[in-house]
């Protein structure tokens, strides 16, 4: 025998994961999921490789267009929609699909129609990209409503009715982290291989962490309860102050805080009176996945999971992570309310 070890043959890839999944849920199951997940892995594989070789080919820099928030798009922010879309469509498994690129939701038609419905967004944190840090695609999937034939209704719907959530990071790794409403799992793709396998099963947050991650940068416009609960991690009367992590790109933000705790923060505040996120394909997607997680997912006043959209680009404030520490941030909110309250 050579010092070489022979390489593990029952390998686990998230395509049998899933089916594995499915296995367990008997009649239940038509695989129809599976296929949707395979156009997402095709989708991520496309955008991984694209993303380390954009400098070299040119994908770096602006389209030459802006999208519905008024924001300039990269080349690559529109060639990662564009395959998402194609490769979802051609999935037959979806009816609706909304996306951060484009204004208005596309819904299929003809021998192409399925049953769910995919929020997404195909490349977060793109401004990013000319720095090579982490960004990522963010996507959540709900199944039409039992008498929908698959229209806007379908996916003006709280995040608690989602089926599945997760994103894909483009890093130093490429790492798919999905929940199907069983807990969270990550998958790391095998690039000689083409697939994504299991390597992070059974993600569950810390009930508290160290970090803490919030642009400081708006610290002139913060409403007093994130103000407050910033100096109190930041000069504790007992124990270690917080350490301060913020990359700026929401999937590894989230992504560091669902594997070491701690809290992610993105408040509304007097600039931004929404917050900054997109409700539907940024905020759903990670609070499931929190709460998948065991933690919690809120915007001060109101679990994120509940709240009913009423367009699809509409904002929300976000704070998630370790269950203790978002309490922690909850409390001085409705210490604020009570004090409104008094005052009435
Ligand atoms: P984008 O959808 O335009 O890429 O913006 C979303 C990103 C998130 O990834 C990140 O959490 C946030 O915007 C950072 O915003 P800021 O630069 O204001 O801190
Ligand atoms: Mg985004």
């Amino acid at each position: 025998m050579s010092g070489e070890e022979a390489p593990n043959t029952d390998i686990i890839t998230l395509t049998r994961h899933v089916l594995n999944d499915q296995f367990h849920l008997g009649s239940l199951a038509t695989g129809d999921l599976t296929l949707l997940l395979t156009a997402i892995q095709t989708t991520s594989k496309f955008i991984a490789t694209n993303v380390r070789k954009a400098r070299l080919i040119n994908l770096v820099g602006l389209a030459g267009e802006t999208n519905v928030q008024g924001e300039e798009q990269k080349k690559l922010d529109v060639l990662s929609n564009d395959i998402m879309v194609s490769q979802l469509r051609a999935s037959g498994k979806t009816a609706v699909l909304v996306s951060e690129e484009l204004e208005d939701a596309i819904i299929v038609e003809g021998r192409y129609k399925g049953k769910y419905c995919v929020v997404f967004d195909p490349l977060d944190g793109s401004s990013n990209i000319d720095a090579g840090v982490n960004i990522g695609t963010i996507f959540g999937i709900y199944h039409i409503q039992p008498d929908s034939k698959g229209e806007l209704s379908d996916v003006l719907r709280p995040g608690s009715q989602m089926v599945a959530a997760g994103y894909v990071m483009y890093g130093s790794s490429c790492n798919l982290v999905m929940s199907t409403g069983h807990g969270v799992n990550g998958y790391t793709l095998d690039a000689s291989l083409g697939e994504f396998i299991l390597t992070h099963p059974d993600i569950r947050i810390p009930s508290r962490g160290k970090i803490y991650s919030i642009n400081e940068g708006n610290a002139a416009y913060y409403y007093e309860p994130v103000t407050k609960y910033l100096n109190s991690i930041k000069f504790p009367a007992t124990g270690k102050p917080y350490s301060a992590r913020y990359i700026g790109s929401m999937v590894a933000d989230v992504h560091r805080t669902l594997l070491y705790g701690g809290i992610f923060c993105y408040p509304d505040d007097k600039k931004s009176k929404s917050g900054k996120l997109r409700l539907l394909y940024e905020a759903f997607p990670m609070a499931y996945l929190t709460e998948q997680a065991g933690g919690v997912a809120t915007t001060g006043r109101m679990r994120i999971l509940d709240i009913v959209p009423k367009g699809i680009h509409e904002r929300c404030p976000v704070f998630l992570g370790s269950k203790e520490d978002v309490q922690d941030v909850v409390k001085f909110y409705q210490a604020e309310a009570k004090e409104v309250n008094g005052k009435a």
